[in-house]
């Protein structure tokens, strides 16, 4: 305790010294000569070491408003917000960097010199691929709104040394690749020495009685890992604000195995080191469902002690050892569950540390902390054993043991008598081995609970946390997603940006209700067919990048009918790669008319242990095979699955979409937030009434957006008789899909590979039900290809599209989070 403050007093010393009166620094084109002439120290340099040049060179630009923002913020004259997130899924800095710093013609200029451009440079840098999917890349846009609307917000995470695996697919299969995204070095970050705090595993709980009569405790006996933290600036949009994302790294304590170090075994000792290392080695790849390793509790753990400890060291820093002003001064924010252990560890720090009481500690967890729940499917929800858990940190589970009683009392006194709510509600699931009920626990603790979308909310109101809603009606609220049109329409579409701004200027990428402003544009026939051209060149674009990417030759004049996510039954590849079988057939029986030609793309990573989610992508593999070598199918027809789908890849991907696919089951998907970057970016949505579907259907009307299946009450109810085989022998087209399916007609050479696909949609247990809508779902898609054929109508709602779908920027969602929990009064 006492170490971590001396290490603070001298970054006051540093931090206290306004340098805003000093001379500014160096022009671009001056740092990168001299990042070039000194740090390279050779003359001949690759576009690596450019990359690395410029990319230092602009941090080198941020440093003076980064300290500005630093000083300004530990004066608390504003509550700070600490998001906590075992996922920011950043993607590449550069040219976010550059928007947001308002100097892309300035790297352009200067690239000139040494003889290359901007574009080049930009794909040399690796993506920061720290998260999964949605939830991963939702704090990385929320980090982006927070900075451009001036609020100071510090993103606390992982500073894993894998990212997310990089996915090859080898004769149709997806292998997994690790993600060495820091051998050649992170130019943007900033290891930050006296900053380091150290958290403590395993040992034992001692108790001391204290003088008042209160006892008091103490850890002894931990193997502490020290947590080294690395920032990364977070530039906001031309306002000087640059945020912080501080990522942490486990290294070894000097002192970690002393007895062997003392016995002589000096190298063994050293070697030993790798253990505390391990935590932060890699990224768990699991999108929506959890794995339960005791290695991910310790990287929960870590993250979450870490980022207390360097919260109330600051706070301390400033107002000394009096918490009363701490909830009205800090507020956390948990992205999902996964960094909940954060509620008994400020519990732990308040007691143990600080020597607070039970109340007075339950009081500022309570009123600090804030949970966002990001799904409803059972297989998500985390739960830790508890011997388990008892033994990595014995003090944490004293403590949550402890909120759980109390929490019942509470529980007992609302439902008198009710044994069975108890059991029901309880922290601890009984039963088997204890489990530690990880929502339960973020619910219990925290003054605000969230959902990620209208309809998602509502589910949980209603069904997974009813209890809770029960008890406590005013913790429940929503925040649908949004996205950051920084990056996803004025960096990654600058086609369509400077169309858009020739007729609305520029002030949409601050505030993207403006975007509304088109719909007075499309009775200008001129503005259309511009609006046309921009697709085709975007699409164009996109052509050459599938063709790079995965050998398969597309058609900018054909539609392009994209769907790019996370591998997963619930979102129903299946369903689509079913609807391309079933225009192939069509094709190959002649039957041509009406059709139009498309190219349908589909991408996305598989979790390594999901056997069928794997078995999908080969399936996706194998059909676009079979299409896309038969001369006479291409011309009406060609698909792709494209390798290592992330965040690079999408800002290729959207801008040259038509038709995005948002199919989920509905109920399932949460919000989905791939479904508003193509909106943005024109593409038309065929989808069903699920997650944010909803909002974007209702802001961009019906006539404009491709409807089809059954809604999330009719999911609920088609269950309870659900007979696929007899819908299948109701539909000839359908019958037909499955008869191709089952004849092997798509793995001739590999028999039966597809038999647990074809199984499980004959299933009357099909949790995902795609044979339910697969007959709407092939309507919807009639329907796609009628109204592609007016293309004067197509682009027309293409406008509207993009017209509608500035409430799904990620500065209204932040807005929401910022007037309604974090600065609500
Ligand atoms: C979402 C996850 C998730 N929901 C567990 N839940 C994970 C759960 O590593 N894990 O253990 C990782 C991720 N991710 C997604 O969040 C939803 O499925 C989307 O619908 C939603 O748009 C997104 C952001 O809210």
């Amino acid at each position: 305790k006492t170490n971590s403050k001396v290490e603070v007093t001298a970054e006051i010393l540093i931090d206290e010294q306004d340098c805003s009166h000093e001379e500014p620094c160096d022009s671009l084109k001056a740092l990168l000569a001299r990042h070039m002439r000194y740090e390279l120290c050779r003359d001949d340099h690759d576009k690596h070491e450019l990359f690395n040049a410029l990319a230092q060179s602009v941090k080198e630009q941020m440093l003076d408003d980064w300290r500005q923002t630093r000083l300004k913020d530990n004066q608390y004259q504003q509550k700070q917000v600490a998001y906590l997130s075992l996922e920011f899924l950043m993607g590449r800095a550069l040219g976010n960097a550059l928007l947001s710093l308002d100097i892309t013609e300035d790297a352009q200029q200067v690239l000139t010199e040494y003889a290359t451009n901007l574009e080049h440079i930009e794909q040399v840098e690796h993506d920061a691929g720290l998260g999964n999917g949605g939830l991963g890349r939702l704090a990385a846009c929320f980090l982006d709104s927070c900075a451009s609307l001036d609020l100071p917000v510090t993103g606390y995470g992982i500073r894993y040394q894998y990212g997310m695996f990089v996915q090859k697919i080898i004769d149709g299969y997806q292998v997994e690749r690790p993600d060495r995204w820091l051998r050649n070095g992170n130019p943007w970050e900033v290891r930050i020495s006296n900053h380091i705090v150290s958290v403590p595993f395993y040992g034992h709980t001692e108790t001391h009685s204290f003088k008042q009569g209160h006892r008091h405790h103490v850890l002894v006996n931990t193997q502490k890992v020290l947590a080294i933290p690395y920032d990364m600036p977070i530039p906001g949009y031309k306002n000087n604000r640059i945020n912080t994302l501080r990522l942490w790294k486990a290294e070894a304590n000097d002192d970690f195995d002393l007895a062997e170090f003392n016995e002589g075994d000096y190298a063994e000792a050293v070697a030993t080191k790798n253990l505390a290392e391990q935590i932060t080695m890699v990224l768990y790849p699991n999108d929506a469902s959890v794995n339960g390793k005791e290695l991910r509790l310790k990287q929960q753990y870590f993250l979450s002690s870490a980022s207390l400890q360097d919260l109330l060291i600051r706070y301390v820093n400033k107002f000394g050892e009096d918490f009363s002003h701490f909830s009205e001064l800090n507020v956390m924010q948990l992205n999902d569950t996964h960094p909940s252990i954060a509620v008994p560890e400020l519990m732990r720090l308040l007691l143990d540390q600080y020597g607070l009481s039970w109340d007075a500690a339950w009081a500022i967890t309570n009123q600090s902390m804030a949970y966002t729940n990001h799904t409803l499917l059972p297989e998500a929800l985390e739960r830790w054993s508890v011997p388990m858990m008892k033994n990595m940190l014995p003090r944490i589970v004293e403590i949550i043991f402890e909120i759980n009683a109390r929490y019942l009392e509470l529980v007992a006194h609302h439902w008198p008598g009710d044994i069975q709510k108890l059991t029901e509600m309880s922290i601890i699931e009984e039963g088997g081995e204890q489990q530690v009920r990880m929502a339960y626990l973020a619910i219990v603790a925290s003054f605000s609970v969230n959902g990620v979308a209208g309809l998602h909310t509502q589910l949980l109101k209603e069904g997974l946390f009813n209890n809770f809603y029960q008890l406590w009606p005013n913790k429940f609220n929503n925040k649908t997603n949004g996205v950051t049109p920084r990056r996803w329409l004025a960096f990654c579409n600058p086609k369509l940006s400077s169309l858009i701004c020739s007729r609305l200027g520029n002030d949409w990428i601050k505030d993207l209700s403006r975007l509304k402003g088109l719909n007075d544009c499309i009775s200008d026939k001129a503005f259309v067919k511009e609006w046309a051209l921009v697709k085709f060149e975007n699409k164009q674009s996109l052509t050459q990048f599938v063709r790079q990417q995965c050998g398969v030759e597309f058609d900018p004049k054909m539609m392009f009918d994209v769907q790019v996510k996370r591998i997963h039954e619930y979102k129903r590849q299946l369903m689509n790669i079913l609807h391309v079988i079933h225009l192939y057939r069509r094709i190959l029986n002649g039957d041509t008319q009406d059709m139009v030609p498309r190219c349908v793309l589909i991408g996305g990573k598989a979790a390594p242990g999901y056997a069928m989610a794997k078995q999908i992508i080969k399936l996706a593999n194998n059909v676009a095979h079979m299409v896309n070598s038969d001369p006479l199918v291409t011309p009406y027809l060609r698909m792709a699955f494209i390798p290592n789908y992330n965040v690079s890849a999408m800002e290729e991907i959207c801008p040259g979409t038509d038709l995005s696919e948002q199919i989920s089951t509905a109920g399932k998907e949460a919000s989905g937030t791939g479904n508003m970057k193509f909106m943005m970016n024109g593409a038309l949505t065929i989808g069903t009434l699920d997650g944010a579907n909803i909002e974007m259907l209702e802001e961009v009307g019906h006539e404009n957006f491709f409807l089809f299946g059954l809604n999330a009450s009719q999911v609920t109810q088609a269950r309870m008789d659900y007979q696929p085989q007899h819908i299948i022998d109701h539909s000839p087209a359908f019958q037909g899909v499955m008869n191709m399916l089952e004849s092997g007609h798509f793995n001739l050479v590999e028999p039966g590979i597809f038999d647990s696909i074809i199984a499980s949609i004959i299933d009357p247990n099909d949790q995902w039900m795609t044979a339910a809508d697969f007959d709407s779902y092939c309507q919807a898609q009639a329907l796609v290809a009628k109204t592609y054929l007016d293309q004067d109508s197509w682009q027309e709602m293409s406008i509207k599209n993009t017209a509608a779908s500035g409430r799904f920027s990620s500065d209204n969602t932040i807005a929401g989070y910022r007037d309604e929990i974090w600065m609500k009064k």
